[in-house]
C-alpha cells in the first residue's frame, strides 16, 4: 500500500462571523486547515480580516464543538444518530402540538442564521411547518427599531438607508463602534479603513457615545451624550435646521415627501436647550452640528445598537433618516443610500415605487402583556413570562436556531428558569450551551467550512453593491445533513409527515414558489415564462444553491434565464471566487419606496404618536443614580465564541466600567468588585476605573456569564464573566418595535465587601 501526501489546496469563502463579511482565502490539506488570512482578490474587503476572521480554523477544530446529535437521558445528554434524533424529537413535539396546538410551540431564531445561507433561507420553511404564531427572534434585542422606522417612511422593512462611507465628507455616528464591531445594517469590511480615509480625504468623522468608544477616540470629536436621549438629541439637530432656514430635501427627495409641514411642528418643542439637560450636551454644539450637517458637501448620520436597544429605539431611528432627509442627504452619493442587492431583495420585486407599505396590527398580541406583533413576530423581552404564566395558551414547547436567549435577552435568570419547564426544546446548535442545556434534543449543524455561503440577508445593507458565493471548503461528512436539511426536517415532523420524511419535499416546493413567483411578477426579468422550464435549467442543483440561483438570475443583475446573457447566476459567482463587483450605490428613489402613497411617509401617525412620550422627557431631572449599557470588544461575537482560547486569553474583558469621579463617590477602585443591581437582578464584576466614559453611567458588556451548571464549553467556563441580561429589564421595552432597552437601564453600584 502507498500513502499519498494530500496536496495542499487554497479555498475562498466568505467569513460568517459578524456583518462584515471578509473574504477569506483559507489554505487546506486534505480535511486540514493550514491557514486562514484575508483573500487578497476579494473584490469588498481586499485582504482586510479582522481576529476572529481567523478563528474559523479554532472554530472547526473545537472540541467542544457538537458532531453529533444529543438526547437528554434522565439528567445527561448522550450522542444519537440523526435518524435517533429526529425519532426523539417526534417522540416529543408531536403530542405537545397534539395536546396544546401550534402556538404552544414558539420558534426563537437567533443571531448566527442572518450569517448563515442555508438557515437564511430555510427558518421560513421551519416557522411555516410549525405552524405557530409564536414567533421570536434576536431581532427584537437588536435591530428591530430601525426595520420599523425605515418601514414606516418607506414602505418596507428592509429599505434602510445605508452611510456612503466611501465618498462621504461628513459622518456623525450614534451608537455604534465598528471598530469593534465591523460594522451593522452597514456591511463593509474594514470598516475602520474606510472611516480613516474619510478622515484622509479631509471629511469629518463625529461620534455620540456615552463611552469614549474606539471609534470616538479615531474620531474628529467625541460627543458623551447620555445614555436613551438619542432621539431628543437629533430632534434638537431637525430643530435647529427648520429654525435656521437649513432644512432642504433637495430637489430629487423634496417632492417625494409628505408631512414636511406636520415634521417641524413635531421638532418644535425639542429646541438645542430645552433637550441639552437630557441629553447632558451643550446646546451650542447641537447647533453647530446641524449646522456642519447643513453645509457639508455631502453628510450621512448613521445609527446602531446604542440608538436601537433604548427606550425610544423606534423614534431615534426615525430621525436618523430625517435628519439625512432634512440636509438633502438622502439617496445621493456620500449620503445615505439604498443598496440594490443582486439576490433576494425586498425593494427589487414587485411594482416599482409602490407597494403594500409596512404595518403593525394589534389583532395578534402576546397573551400576557398584550404586546402587538411587530414584523410577524414577538418581542424576545415577552418569551418567558409566555412560557411560565400559567393558563391556557402558555408555551409548552420551544425551538431554538442558533439562538442562546439565556445570555442574549432581558432578565435572563427567569428565562433560564422559564427554560427548565418546557415540555420540550430542541435547539438546532453547535454547542452545549447556557440555552441548549435544558433542551431535550440538540441537532448540530455542519461546521462553517462544510457548507455553502452567500450573504442573503446583509448585501441589502452594503455600502457597495457586490455579489460573493462560496462553495464548501471542506466535503460533508458522510451521513451528516446540512443544516437547511434539519430545519426542513423539524418542518416536517410538525406538519406530522414523520421522522422518516424527505427534506426534498420541503425544498422542490420552495424552488417552484420562487420560480412561480418571478414568472408571476410583472417587474421580473422572467415575467410569463413557462415555470418548468425555468425549474428544468436549474434542475442540477438542489438545497440553497438551487434557491440562490433562482434569486440571482431572477434579480436585478440576472441572467433572466437567458434573457440577459451577460448577467448573473450561480454559475458566474462560482467562476468569480473573489466576488463580483457591481459598482458603487446608485440613486434608487422613487423606485425603492413600497408605501401605499408611493410616497415618503415623514410623518407617519404610529411615530408620531410616540412623541409626547419623548416630550415628556424634556421634564426629566437626571437625578444622580445610574444607568447601564453594554459594549463589545473586537474579539467577541455575542455569546458564542468565548470557547476559543486564541480570541479569550489575555487580560479579562468582562469588566464593569466606571468613571473615576464617580468610582471616588462610590469608594470603587480599579480591580475590585463592584455589586451592580437593577430591578430585575444583580451581579458581581470586576471594576474597570476609566474616564472614556460619562459620569452617572457604567457599562458591561453582553454574552458572559458562562458559569452555569451542565454546559460544555471548557474554556468559556474557564473564564465565565457575568451575564449582563440578568440586569436588563424585561418590562423596558420601545413601544413602537417591541425591541428590548439594553442600554440605559437604571441600576445602583456598589462596592462588595
Ligand atoms: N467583535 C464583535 N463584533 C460584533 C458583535 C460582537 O458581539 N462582537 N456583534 C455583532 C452584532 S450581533 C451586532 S448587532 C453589531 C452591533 O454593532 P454596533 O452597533 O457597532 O455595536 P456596539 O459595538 O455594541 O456599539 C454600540 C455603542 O453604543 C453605545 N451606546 C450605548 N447606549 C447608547 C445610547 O443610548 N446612545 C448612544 N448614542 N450610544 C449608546 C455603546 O457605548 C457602544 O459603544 O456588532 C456585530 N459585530
Ligand atoms: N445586553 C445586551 N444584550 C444583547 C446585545 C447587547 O448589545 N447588549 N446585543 C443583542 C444582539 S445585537 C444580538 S444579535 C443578540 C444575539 O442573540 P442570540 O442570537 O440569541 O445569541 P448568540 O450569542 O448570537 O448565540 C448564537 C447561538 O448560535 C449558535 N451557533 C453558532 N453558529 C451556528 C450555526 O452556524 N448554526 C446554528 N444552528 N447555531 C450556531 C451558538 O452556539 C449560540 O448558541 O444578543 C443581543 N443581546
Ligand atoms: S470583520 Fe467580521 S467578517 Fe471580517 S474577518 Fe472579522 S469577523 Fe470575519
Ligand atoms: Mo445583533
Amino acid at each position: 500500500m502507498t500513502v499519498t501526501e494530500p496536496h495542499t489546496r487554497t479555498a475562498y469563502r466568505t467569513c460568517p462571523l459578524c456583518e462584515a463579511g471578509c473574504g477569506l482565502e483559507i489554505t487546506v490539506r486534505g480535511d486540514e486547515v493550514l491557514r486562514i488570512r484575508g483573500d487578497r482578490a476579494d473584490v469588498f474587503s481586499h485582504g482586510y480580516l479582522c481576529p476572529k476572521g481567523s478563528t474559523l480554523k479554532q472554530l472547526h477544530e473545537d472540541p467542544d464543538r457538537l458532531r453529533r446529535p444529543l438526547v437528554r437521558r434522565g439528567g445527561d445528554f448522550v450522542e444519537v444518530t440523526w435518524d435517533e434524533a429526529f425519532a426523539e424529537v417526534e417522540r416529543l413535539l408531536v403530542p405537545v402540538i397534539e395536546r396544546h396546538g401550534r402556538d404552544a410551540v414558539a420558534v426563537y431564531i437567533g443571531n448566527p442564521t442572518a450569517h448563515n445561507l442555508s438557515a437564511m433561507l430555510y427558518t421560513r420553511a421551519l416557522v411555516q411547518g410549525v405552524g405557530t404564531a409564536a414567533r421570536f427572534s434576536a431581532s427584537t434585542v437588536d435591530q428591530m427599531p430601525k426595520q420599523v422606522a425605515a418601514g414606516y417612511l418607506f414602505g418596507s422593512a428592509v429599505s434602510v438607508p445605508v452611510p456612503d462611507l466611501d465618498r462621504t465628507d461628513y459622518l456623525l455616528m450614534l451608537g455604534a463602534n465598528p471598530y469593534a464591531s465591523n460594522g451593522s445594517l452597514c456591511t463593509a469590511p474594514d470598516f475602520p479603513g474606510r472611516l480613516e480615509a474619510l478622515r484622509a480625504r479631509g471629511g469629518k468623522l463625529v461620534v455620540v457615545d456615552p463611552r469614549r468608544s474606539r471609534t470616538a477616540e479615531a474620531a474628529d470629536e467625541w460627543i458623551g451624550l447620555r445614555p436613551g436621549t438619542d432621539a431628543q438629541f437629533l430632534f434638537a439637530i431637525v430643530h435647529t435646521l427648520f429654525a435656521e432656514g437649513l432644512a432642504d430635501p433637495g430637489p430629487r427627495v423634496g417632492p417625494l415627501l409628505d408631512g414636511w409641514d406636520e415634521l417641524r411642528e413635531l421638532a418644535r418643542p425639542f429646541s438645542p436647550e430645552a433637550v441639552a439637560p437630557v441629553c447632558g450636551v451643550d446646546a451650542p454644539i447641537i447647533r453647530r452640528l446641524a449646522r456642519e450637517l447643513a453645509a457639508a458637501p455631502t453628510a450621512a448620520v448613521y445609527g446602531r445598537i446604542g440608538t436601537c436597544t433604548q427606550e425610544f429605539g423606534t423614534l431615534a431611528s426615525w430621525l436618523v433618516d430625517v435628519v439625512n432627509i432634512c440636509t438633502g442627504n438622502l439617496d445621493r452619493p456620500g449620503g445615505a443610500m439604498f443598496a440594490l442587492p443582486a439576490a433576494g431583495g425586498a425593494t427589487t420585486r414587485g411594482t416599482p415605487g409602490r407597494g403594500a407599505g409596512f404595518s403593525v396590527s394589534r389583532k395578534h398580541t402576546t397573551r400576557v402583556r398584550k404586546l402587538p406583533r411587530v414584523l410577524g413576530e414577538f418581542p424576545v423581552a415577552a418569551l418567558a413570562e409566555e412560557i411560565d404564566t400559567p393558563g391556557d395558551g402558555a408555551l409548552r414547547a420551544l425551538i431554538t436556531v442558533a439562538g442562546n436567549p439565556v445570555l442574549s435577552t432581558p432578565n435572563s435568570a427567569r428565562l433560564d428558569r422559564a427554560l427548565a419547564r418546557l415540555d420540550c426544546l430542541i435547539a438546532v446548535d453547535i454547542y452545549l450551551n447556557e440555552t441548549t442545556r435544558h433542551a431535550h434534543v440538540i441537532l448540530p449543524p455542519p461546521s462553517n467550512l462544510r457548507r455553502s455561503h452567500y450573504d442573503v440577508l446583509l448585501l441589502q445593507f452594503a455600502v457597495r453593491n457586490v455579489a460573493n458565493y462560496s462553495p464548501p471548503v471542506l466535503p460533508p461528512e458522510a451521513g451528516e445533513p446540512d443544516e437547511w436539511e434539519i430545519l426542513c426536517k423539524l418542518a416536517l415532523i410538525a406538519q406530522g409527515a414523520g421522522a422518516g420524511a424527505d427534506p426534498a419535499v420541503i425544498d422542490d416546493m420552495m424552488a417552484s414558489a420562487a420560480v412561480h413567483g418571478a414568472v408571476r411578477d410583472e417587474h421580473s426579468n422572467v415575467h410569463g415564462r413557462d415555470p418548468e422550464e425555468l425549474l428544468s435549467e436549474v434542475g442540477h442543483r438542489r438545497g440553497p444553491e438551487r434557491l440562490l440561483d433562482i434569486m440571482l438570475r431572477t434579480g436585478p443583475y440576472g441572467d433572466g434565464f437567458g434573457a440577459r446573457p451577460d448577467g448573473l447566476s450561480l454559475a458566474v459567482l462560482e467562476a468569480n471566487p473573489h466576488g463580483v463587483d457591481l459598482g458603487p450605490l446608485q440613486p434608487r428613489l422613487p423606485g425603492v419606496l413600497r408605501t401605499r402613497s408611493g410616497r415618503i411617509e415623514l410623518c407617519n401617525p404610529e411615530l408620531v404618536a410616540d412623541v409626547p412620550r419623548l416630550a415628556a422627557t424634556l421634564d426629566r431631572r437626571v437625578d444622580g443614580g445610574f444607568v447601564l449599557v453594554g459594549r463589545r470588544d473586537l474579539r467577541s461575537n455575542n455569546s458564542w465564541m468565548h470557547n476559543l482560547e486564541v480570541l479569550v486569553k489575555g487580560k479579562p474583558r468582562c469588566t464593569l466600567q466606571v468613571h473615576p469621579d464617580d468610582a471616588a463617590r462610590l469608594g470603587l477602585t480599579h480591580g475590585a468588585t463592584a455589586r451592580v443591581t437593577s430591578r430585575v437582578g444583580v451581579v458581581e464584576a470586576p471594576v474597570e476605573v476609566t474616564d472614556g466614559i460619562v459620569p452617572g453611567v457604567v457599562s458591561l458588556p453582553h454574552g458572559w456569564g458562562h458559569d452555569l451548571d451542565g454546559i460544555r464549553m471548557a474554556v468559556a467556563q474557564a473564564r465565565p464573566g457575568v451575564n449582563s441580561n440578568v440586569l436588563a429589564d424585561e418590562e423596558l421595552i420601545d413601544p413602537l418595535s417591541g425591541n428590548a432597552v439594553l442600554n440605559g437601564i437604571p441600576v445602583t453600584v456598589a462596592p462588595v465587601g
